[in-house]
């Protein structure tokens, strides 16, 4: 494979709004960003990727952009983010912003001007359809944050706009090519400015099925997913060539794209030598569980599924590119939370899922707080949470018929608000986040036990084990194989227990007895050392390993 700068690199996702607030208005900004890179240096972090920071009125925290030009005032000023450019590249750290190209706010202002005029230009940046009242709309595909993805056009009684997010987020036209070209100049200027890329939103919504029409109803609501539309959709990779030619190529850029359920026939346009974006990202376990029926009928994830799940996604891009590997994001609950059982959670859990997920082949991202083992937030009242996604789908478990209580809890296990709430720095109020007065989202009341201050130095801590990961990728004597060697799960039969093998100039066997008993392990040749280990000893015979429960080892084999 053709080797690139950033194949070897630790990437760190920021969510602005929670990260760290300078100025005391409980909002987290830019100049707080500045002041912990050092910090993020220390971890190991090179590639920087920061959710949204343009001009939002933030009805899907800044996933709704009026202005891509410029930063909303509530994170900073441009300044600001030139100053930021300039101490990411003095620490040779790259940052990456979210390109939104799917839809913007209905407050840019081609919006307004479709609204003024929809039969002029801008009225075909979007897909605007006439309607009239008592007719069924243009189609009954179902927006993500629930009802119709149709809605008044605002000022005009005879015409409808499509959204597939929230209705203050229309989808942008890419069908028509001046559109395309205002987004490719944007994206053009801001890596002309020094960013190293993009994290690419939503991408594979924007190839939409037309002319639009109706799938058999999914729920009660007479609508249905749009999945149904974008597995029918044909030719999104005409577009997308056409946005790496006319942009990221140029430039070189990184680009890591939020592709949800791919098409097989489509990995080697999305990734790797001839993709489109330089990696995507494997959500193949973050959808394990899912239910049709909507997040309160999810199942939980079992340490097997987790394994069976990410070694049968690799096979997928074996060969043809990296995939950027997560446990968690701004739009799921805590890694910790969801992949360790119920009531198991701790510092030496953390460290074998940590392990588990950042030693296979691709490049390591790290959301935000999971360095220290940050958990899901214990919401007791629907009022304490903000985001869209689960306000709706709270409607829709209480529609389906569950108690106001249950609907919470149940809905609660898959918020986007659980990976949100403020980072937690240390045990002082606000957990340090925020100097002044009340953090925009509650803090995750286990701050006094789970921070960064109370981590930091101790030798044994989740904190100093990312540091480890990071670094043992680094490493010259382990890089050749941890970065480039080939995956082959070992025992994936054996329950509980999920091992690989990373063969490159080096064998290493990657281990992790993913229970609370102990159990042994098969070994496959004679053992020359001991590379990580999140537990003090380790026992072993001539043939044979004794793991502790939640036992991580990587061991380089002869
Ligand atoms: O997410 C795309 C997306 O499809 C999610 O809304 C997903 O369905 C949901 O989070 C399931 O948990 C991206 C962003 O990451 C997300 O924050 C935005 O809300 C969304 O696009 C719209 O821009
Ligand atoms: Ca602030």
């Amino acid at each position: 494979m053709e080797k690139k700068w950033w194949h070897g690199k630790t990437a760190y996702q920021i969510y602005p709004k929670s990260f760290c607030d300078s100025n005391g208005d409980g909002i987290g900004d830019l100049p707080g960003i500045i002041g912990k890179l050092d910090y993020l240096k220390e971890l190991g972090v090179d590639i920087i990727w920061l959710s949204p920071i343009y001009c939002s009125p933030m009805a899907d925290q800044g996933y709704d952009i009026s202005d891509y030009y410029n930063i909303d005032p509530q994170f900073g000023t441009m300044e600001d983010m030139d100053e930021l450019l300039a101490q990411a590249k003095k620490r040779d750290m790259y940052i990456v912003m979210d390109l939104v190209a799917n839809h913007c706010s209905d407050e840019h202002i081609w919006f307004k001007k479709a609204c003024e005029d929809p039969d002029g230009p801008y009225g075909k940046y979007f897909f605007i359809e006439e309607w009239h009242q008592g007719e069924p709309l243009p189609c009954n595909w179902r927006s993500y944050f629930g009802g119709s993805c149709w809605d008044k056009l605002p000022g005009h009684e005879d015409r409808v706009y499509m959204h597939l997010f929230h209705k203050k987020q229309p989808d942008l036209n890419w069908e028509n090519p001046a559109l395309r070209r205002e987004l490719y100049d944007m994206i053009n200027w801001w890596l002309d400015k020094g960013l190293a890329g993009f994290r690419i939103d939503a991408i594979i919504n924007i190839k939409k099925l037309l002319p639009f029409r109706d799938f058999p109803a999914d729920r009660a609501d007479g609508l249905c997913s749009a999945q149904y539309m974008l597995d029918e959709a044909e030719g999104i990779e005409v577009f997308l060539d056409e946005l790496a030619r006319e942009t990221f190529r140029k430039h070189d850029a990184f680009t890591v794209g939020e592709v949800f359920n791919p098409r097989p026939e489509h990995f080697p346009m999305l990734l790797g030598p001839k993709g489109c974006f330089s990696s995507m990202f494997d959500f193949s376990t973050a959808f394990l569980g899912g239910s049709d029926k909507g997040w309160y009928a999810a199942e939980d994830v079992t340490p097997d599924r987790f394994k069976e799940t990410c070694f049968a996604s690799q096979k997928l891009v074996e060969g043809i590119g990296f995939y950027s590997n997560i446990i968690e994001n701004h739009d799921e609950p805590r890694g910790a939370s969801r992949y360790i059982p119920a009531g198991e959670q701790s510092e030496t859990s953390k460290k074998l899922l940590a392990g588990l997920y950042f030693l296979l082949p691709g490049l390591p991202f790290i959301y935000q707080g999971q360095e220290i083992g940050m958990e899901d937030m214990p919401f007791t009242d629907i009022s304490q949470v903000d985001d869209v996604n689960t306000i709706s789908e709270y409607q829709v478990a209480l529609d389906a018929g569950l108690e106001p209580k249950e609907a919470l809890r149940l809905v609660c296990r898959l918020s986007r608000d659980n990976s949100r709430t403020p980072f937690q720095w240390d045990g002082s109020a606000n957990a340090g986040f925020t100097a002044g007065g009340k953090p925009w989202l509650g803090v995750n009341p286990n701050y006094t036990r789970i921070n960064l201050a109370q981590q930091r130095g101790r030798e044994d801590s989740l904190y100093e084990f990312y540091r480890s990961l990071s670094a043992l990728r680094k490493d010259p004597a382990y890089r050749e194989s941890l970065v480039y060697g080939s995956l082959v799960p070992y025992l994936p039969e054996q329950k509980n227990l999920m091992a690989y093998y990373r063969k490159g100039d080096k064998t290493l066997l990657v281990c992790g007895n993913f229970q609370t008993a102990p159990q042994d392990m098969a070994l496959p040749g004679k053992v020359k050392a001991v590379i990580l280990n999140n537990l003090p000893g380790y026992e072993a015979e001539e043939r044979a390993l004794h793991l502790e429960g939640y036992q991580f080892l990587v061991l380089e084999l002869e």
